[in-house]
């Protein structure tokens, strides 16, 4: 794993030049939209300047070259200074037009970085701690591929993975608990230069983080270093090079002055968010001895910046270990292009999926999916935070991925749900595994910071939520979820799957696994009924006609009176409510919802055929808050729920207490068919 360096450049007064220039263009971007974080970039400019400029391998021609170096601006506030060096690399995107644009409407230069606007922008940041853990996550799914695909270390797998983080960062509990894992599973990839610039947005750090931040990182077993002087770019090399050298993560804490070279505002925390103001930027301008036009880039800093000659070269020589790769191991060469290049599924795949029937939890019917596709999947990557037991998502026999074994196939994440659930996104932004994630769906409070970013960014992770209600029983309401599903539902682009049996579990499963973005899974920790065999294709529309009941002597012709809809667990308690309803002569539909919201994303013409406007007698069941199942089930509807917090017995006995019961059902659909107009 060697990292080529560029040289630098042989004139230091142009250098200077060049890094003037990022923060100009930051001040100068703030300064247009009259809004922004300028203090971040003038401070760390000699930082990006240095990874930008002389230690990333990047190729602005092909910003998503799978074996490029990653940069993770996990300070996302100091958004300016990326654009200003993606643009100052020769980068397509952003153009001067573009760094004017920044914080508009329609923009590719948002107010924080997004990773779906701008390639260049590997992850989506903005929320202090996420992209330090996004970052672990990179660096995890690149030494497992590497292992995987590339035993020989021909050098197919080359990337390492660079930040700037803040302050704020490294005070965030996420980055503890990364730094921690990072530390313990030796990824020696992720070099994060800490901007140290003893600075927040209430003032000075003395008053809320006055810890040693090095002598905690040691002790969670990283390398680190200090550099004295911000401006000094031979100390950032010098130790970007002792970084890379050696075989722990590092961090560089670099002593830096926010807002550097304002003569009324550097190193106040009145720099960290607004702009300099005309006055201020004028000031600054001459401090820097710079004499330009807004937006100014100097002919000779475009050609000492520009990356997209040495960048060729990168690829190109990455591109000759690919081949020297092929020609020594055909078979592992076809697995890496179809998972890192084409990022596709194996052909077949599908195949291996399990028929699974019988009563039992679905989370061991998703245990059991895991296990039947992970031959055929080895991009199926992940584990859990301590409950892979409970959560049933060991690969048997796949061994841990530990820092002595990068070929494991379980995950080990620890009690670190946040920085498990942030590392997922980091592993499928890196690309080459399908990375799955689990605890308990309590826990995904714990998570939704970053499964809210997954799902902005659209990544493809997989969350196994299990123990998904008070069917968990007797830990009580510390540990049932109630208002989970509501909330989770409400994160836009997150589709939530409850499965009600094993044959749900599998089209789940699959679901999950085609879809190119997030899903949750949530999963029973009690055993279900098999609902029998059933056609797979009506699953994929989210919610579906599980069976119509109708009373004995009643023409079935007639159809249903009521509907009844389900999810998971509840989905049973639909079905003997049916069976009650048809012993008094009352015609009833049950419906499966596996998916809410991708019921809802289909045409009017399936819902409507699913859910007959015409029937206005309606009833949900689910075991949590009733919050959201209006939609479904209108005006006239009724839902069964539980809108207060669990309790400790037996399952069976809360199911009863609380009224989430088959005849509670019957009754409620009584109500609604009483209440029609
Ligand atoms: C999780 C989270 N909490 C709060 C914020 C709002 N915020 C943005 S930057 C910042 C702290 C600024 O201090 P630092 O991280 O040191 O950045 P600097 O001012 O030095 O650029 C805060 C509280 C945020 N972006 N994310
Ligand atoms: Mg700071």
């Amino acid at each position: 794993m060697t990292s080529a360096t560029t040289p630098p450049t042989a004139d230091p007064a142009l250098a200077q030049r060049s890094i003037d220039t990022l923060r100009t263009l930051a001040i100068d971007g703030v300064q247009a939209a009259n809004s922004g974080h300028p203090g971040m970039p003038m401070g760390c400019a000699p930082i990006a300047y240095v990874l930008f400029r002389e230690v990333m391998r990047h190729d602005p021609a092909d910003p998503a070259w799978p074996g490029r170096d990653r940069f993770v601006l996990s300070a996302g506030h100091g958004s300016m200074l990326l654009y200003a060096s993606l643009h100052l690399s020769g980068y397509e995107r952003p153009t001067i037009d573009d760094l004017r644009q920044f914080r508009q409407w329609g923009s590719v230069t948002p107010g924080h970085p997004e990773s779906n606007d701008l390639a260049g922008v590997e992850t989506t940041t903005g929320p202090l701690g996420q992209g330090f853990a996004n970052g672990v996550g990179m660096a995890l799914a690149a030494e497992r591929l590497a292992a995987e695909l590339d035993p020989e270390d021909v050098g197919i797998v080359p990337q390492r993975i660079y930040g700037i983080v803040s302050d704020g960062d490294l005070m965030e509990g996420i980055s503890a608990e990364a730094a921690s894992l990072a530390g313990h599973l030796q990824l020696g990839r992720v070099t994060y230069f800490y901007d140290d610039n003893k600075i927040t947005i209430d003032g000075g750090t003395y008053k809320a983080f006055s810890e040693d931040v090095l002598a905690r990182f040691d002790a969670y077993g990283w390398h680190t270093q200090r550099v004295e002087d911000g401006n000094d770019l031979d100390a950032i090399r010098a130790a970007t090079e002792a970084a890379q050298a050696d075989p722990r993560p590092s961090l560089i804490a670099v002593r830096t002055v926010i807002g550097y070279g304002s003569p009324a505002k550097a190193g106040t925390a009145g720099v960290h968010g607004a702009p300099l103001g005309e006055d201020e930027v004028a000031a600054t301008k001459a401090a820097y001895g710079w004499d330009h036009e807004p937006f100014h880039v100097p002919s000779e800093v475009r050609h000492d910046f520009d990356a997209r000659e040495r960048g060729a070269e990168q690829r190109a020589r990455w591109h000759a270990a690919v081949a020297t790769h092929r020609s020594a191991h055909p078979e592992l060469a076809a697995e890496f292009d179809r998972r890192v290049v084409r990022r596709e599924l194996p052909d077949g795949w599908e195949e291996a999926l399990p028929t699974l029937t019988g009563k039992d939890a679905t989370r061991k019917h998703s245990g059991a999916v895991i296990n039947a596709l992970a031959p055929v999947l080895p991009e199926l990557f992940g584990g859990s935070a301590d409950l892979a037991a409970s959560n049933n998502t060991d690969v048997e026999g796949g061994g841990d991925f530990s820092a002595s074994d990068r070929r494991g196939r379980n995950v080990r994440f620890g009690i670190r749900e946040h920085a498990m659930a942030s590392m997922a996104t980091g592993m499928a932004l890196h690309g080459g595994v399908l990375p799955y994630v689990a605890t308990f769906l309590i826990f995904t409070d714990y998570c939704r910071p970053a499964i809210r970013l997954a799902s902005l960014m659209q990544e493809h992770v997989i969350y196994v939520m299990t123990h998904d209600s008070i069917g968990l029983g007797e830990d009580g309401p510390t540990h049932q979820p109630v208002e989970h599903l509501a909330s989770l539902r409400a994160i836009p682009g997150l589709t939530v799957l409850r499965p009600a049996d094993g044959h749900e579990t599998v089209a789940a499963w699959r679901q999950a696994i085609t879809h190119d973005g997030p899903s949750l899974l949530a999963l029973t920790r009690q055993g279900l009924p098999d609902l029998g065999e059933r056609p797979e294709a009506p699953m994929d529309k989210g919610g579906y006609v599980l069976r119509d009941v109708t009373p004995s002597g009643v023409d079935e012709a007639t159809g249903p009176e009521v509907v009844l809809i389900g999810t998971g667990s509840e989905v049973q308690l639909c079905i003997e409510a049916a069976e009650l309803l048809a012993a008094d002569g009352i015609a009833a539909r049950v419906v499966s919802m596996l998916a809410v919201e991708t019921f809802l994303s289909q045409d009017q013409a399936y819902r409507d055929e699913v859910l007959p406007p015409t029937l206005g007698a309606r009833v949900a069941v689910e075991a949590g808050v009733t919050f959201g199942w209006e939609r479904i089930v209108g005006g006239r509807g009724r839902i069964v729920g539980i809108d207060h917090f669990g309790a400790s017995a037996p399952a069976e006995r809360i199911f009863e207490e609380f009224g989430i019961t088959g005849q509670a059902v019957a009754d409620a659909a009584r109500a609604s068919l009483s209440a029609q107009g």
